[in-house]
């Protein structure tokens, strides 16, 4: 009998018991095993048959590791169409998180019961997939055709509750899921409770499923996945069983051997590989259990709000009273929209508003918190201000964080007589909202104060990423000169409409011109004249379209108008019929001929922007990995999931292809397009972004 599922004898029962850590991923061992079993249950005479996960879940769904890979028998469907199809009572026992093809497995059993904690789901969406063992058949035939695509489209995990209303399972019990699993089991034996395979219920009500293809076509922005499985779903409803099972599978192969699959695929391994650091390994963070908070800004605020929602209580510190209270204002307005959706009652705003949070205006009150997080005006001068005082105050061995977006960790930290304890948290706005967090690492920083910056993220709820010191980070950084690439592209012919538009047509939940006005124009205004300041370089191109935009006191939508009008509202914005007017004078002044550019040049060469910083960043070693710059992008920057990150997407394209581009852009303006050495060598090596990913990992 296979390791992966132990096989005992209870009586009558059989009791399969699968036993592959971590989340029980159904992968081959663990499939022949479940079938041997079956097999050896009908064999010696039990009646019934109890499926349950050790540890700590019912199998999470597949074994995503052997993805792509030749799937070795038995196969997932066949296997869930075996345990369906045996002539005992077969029973699953659901706790921790029945997922993907671990619920599939479920719905083939004859009775499902579950713990109150338990969750099920069909997620496979989200790895651009769709359920491929039966799952689009069978969940309609249980929750109904509504349920189930809503189900299926969204992935969501579906908590025992909620299951139980639905029809998914039958009954929900207290206690270990081996004990009440024999129990049912016991108890519909006594019953003679007939076998009740699934496939045997009736189809599922017909639905408008061309209209509901449609309409989670728009809402995917370009994702399959979850459209494709409507049509899974209509098969339930219109073909018999087997043929539904039949198109199913060809969905299911269609979506498995496309880019958006790999893409998925990768930004979940990927998501889970960033705080997998060597400098890591056998350090324990410091504990928090105080949290200081310097300015009560937007950042500030948000900030505070998730270390709230996170239950560490927060000391908030502004310059006056009034100021204080226009912190406290902002955070009340955060944890409004958490209790308006449910995720905290009335009492625990009060909580968290009237006792987990302190204002003050005194430095002092600093004494006893274990990490302060300051979110201050950018200014050098005014940080360091800041840090000397908290160097004052704070208690030996307290994390002092600076949420700058670019200033220099290292040049704070060397105010201090504490640089070890000094780190860059760079929370992204709004902070309460925003998953990603870069935790920025200077050359003293301790590495059980790495530790801590990570253990805070995850506590918080952030994807967090490592970051070494340079102006702008990985995100930042690799941000400016993408758009850097726009703003060219601008001079030379595009309009911001166009390039907005090729690029969310890629996938970008915004365009960078729309993502401006969201952001405030004064914001890129201000780093224009501070970098104008400090002397750019000659060989730079320059414009003054925007600062132009900025001095006729348009900042985005927060004044109404920027590169948009927005006097419709934030949803229908139109171009600003003082932006093109504005844009040729630059060209005339600059003596340029605009000419036309495809969509498909638009995202080349932004992409290429892109991905040749992003080499740059992992080369000088401020990303570790290629795939830290991926995690960046898709959680910081709105770039869209289904292709995996910018250097994923770089390595499906092919990279000499993309230095080819770039060398030939070169002769154009060999100032801005210098290839990324790092990018170069893997090319002439034959290796690919994630050939360096699996070097490093
Ligand atoms: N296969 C392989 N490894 C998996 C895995 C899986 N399905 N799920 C998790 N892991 C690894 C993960 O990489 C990590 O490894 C460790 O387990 C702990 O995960 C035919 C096609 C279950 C809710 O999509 O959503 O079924 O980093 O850190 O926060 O239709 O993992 O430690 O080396 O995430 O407690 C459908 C995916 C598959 C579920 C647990 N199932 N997993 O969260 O821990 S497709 C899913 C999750 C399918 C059929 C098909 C979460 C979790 P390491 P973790 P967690």
């Amino acid at each position: 009998m296979s390791e992966a599922v132990r096989y005992e004898r209870v009586g009558d029962v059989a009791v399969l018991a699968v036993n592959n850590p971590p989340v029980n991923a159904l992968g081959h061992a663990v499939r022949a095993g479940l079938q041997e079993g079956i097999e050896r249950a009908e064999k010696e005479g039990a009646r019934a048959v109890l499926i349950y996960g050790e540890g700590r879940t019912f199998p999470a769904g597949a074994d995503i590791r052997e993805f792509g890979k030749p799937p070795q028998p038995p196969h997932l469907p066949e296997l869930c169409n075996r345990i369906e199809s045996s002539p005992l009572l077969v029973v699953s026992s659901i706790h921790g998180t029945a997922l993907g093809g671990g619920l599939e497995v479920a719905l083939s059993t004859h009775y499902r019961i579950a713990v109150p904690s338990a969750k099920v789901g069909l997620p496979e969406v989200h790895l651009g997939i769709l359920p491929g063992a039966g799952g689009t058949q069978r969940l309609p035939r249980v929750a109904g055709t509504e349920k189930a695509i809503e189900m299926i489209t969204t992935g969501r995990h579906v908590g025992a509750k909620e299951a139980l209303e639905a029809g998914i399972i039958d009954r929900i019990e207290d206690g270990d899921p081996r004990e009440i699993g024999l129990a049912y089991a016991n108890e519909l034996l006594e019953q003679g409770a007939p076998r009740r395979p699934v496939s045997e219920m009736p189809a599922p009500a017909p639905a408008d499923f061309d209209a509901i293809y449609n309409a989670t076509l728009k809402k995917g922005r370009g994702q399959l996945s979850p459209a494709v499985a409507v049509r899974a779903v209509q098969a339930a409803s219109e073909l018999p069983f087997d043929e539904g099972l039949r198109r199913e599978r060809e969905l299911f192969m269609e979506l498995m051997n496309s880019d958006q699959r790999e893409g998925l695929i990768h930004a979940f391994f990927a998501e889970r590989a960033v705080g997998k650091l060597p400098e890591l390994e056998g350090v324990s963070p410091r504990p928090v259990n105080k949290l200081g908070v310097i300015g009560g800004g937007t950042m500030g605020a948000g900030i505070a709000t998730a270390a709230l929602l996170s239950g560490l209580p927060v000391v908030l510190l502004e310059m006056s009273d009034e100021a204080a209270q226009a912190a406290k204002a902002r955070i009340a307005g955060n944890l409004q929209g958490a209790l308006k959706r449910g995720k905290i009652s009335q009492e625990q705003f009060e909580q968290l508003t009237e006792k987990a949070l302190t204002l003050t205006t005194s430095y002092d009150d600093l004494a006893d918190v274990d990490l302060v997080i300051e979110a201050v005006f950018e200014d050098m001068d005014v940080k360091k201000k800041v840090f000397a005082q908290l160097d004052a105050v704070c208690k030996p061995g307290a994390v002092l964080a600076s949420n700058t977006s670019y200033l220099n960790i290292d040049e704070i930290a060397a105010t201090t007589s504490r640089p070890q304890d000094v780190i860059g948290l760079h929370f992204f706005s709004p902070a309460h909202v925003m998953k990603l967090l870069e935790i920025v690492v200077g050359d003293k920083t301790a590495p059980d104060v790495v530790a801590t910056g990570f253990a805070l993220g995850k506590r918080l709820g952030k994807v967090s990423v490592r970051a070494g010191v340079c102006d702008g980070f990985i995100g930042n950084r690799i941000l400016a000169t993408y758009r850097t690439a726009a703003d060219h592209m601008i001079l030379d012919g595009a309009t911001p409409y166009q390039i907005d538009e090729a690029l969310e047509a890629f996938g970008f939940a915004m365009g960078p011109f729309a993502v401006s006005d969201l952001a405030g124009l004064d914001i890129g205004w201000a780093v224009r004249k501070r970098k104008r300041a400090e002397g750019m370089d000659p060989r730079a191109r320059d414009s003054t379209y925007a600062d132009k935009l900025c001095e006729a006191g348009h900042f985005g939508q927060k004044t109404g108008k920027g590169f948009y009008d927005y006097s419709d509202g934030p949803r229908n914005r139109k171009p600003n019929p003082e932006v093109m007017p504005l844009i040729e004078a630059d060209r005339a002044a600059q003596g340029i001929t605009p000419r036309e550019f495809t969509d498909e040049e638009i995202v080349r060469r932004y992409m290429a922007a892109m991905v040749n910083e992003a080499a740059k960043v992992v080369g000088e070693g401020i990303a570790r990995r290629p795939l830290d710059v991926d995690v960046t992008l898709l959680y910081g920057y709105g770039f869209p999931r289904y292709r995996g990150g910018p250097m994923k997407w770089a390595d499906m394209q092919g990279l000499p292809g993309l230095l080819a581009d770039i060398q030939e852009w070169a002769k154009e303006d060999d100032y801005f397009w210098q290839p990324a050495p790092l990018l170069e060598q893997l090319v002439a090596e034959g290796k690919t972004f994630d050939d360096l990913n699996k070097e490093k990992s």
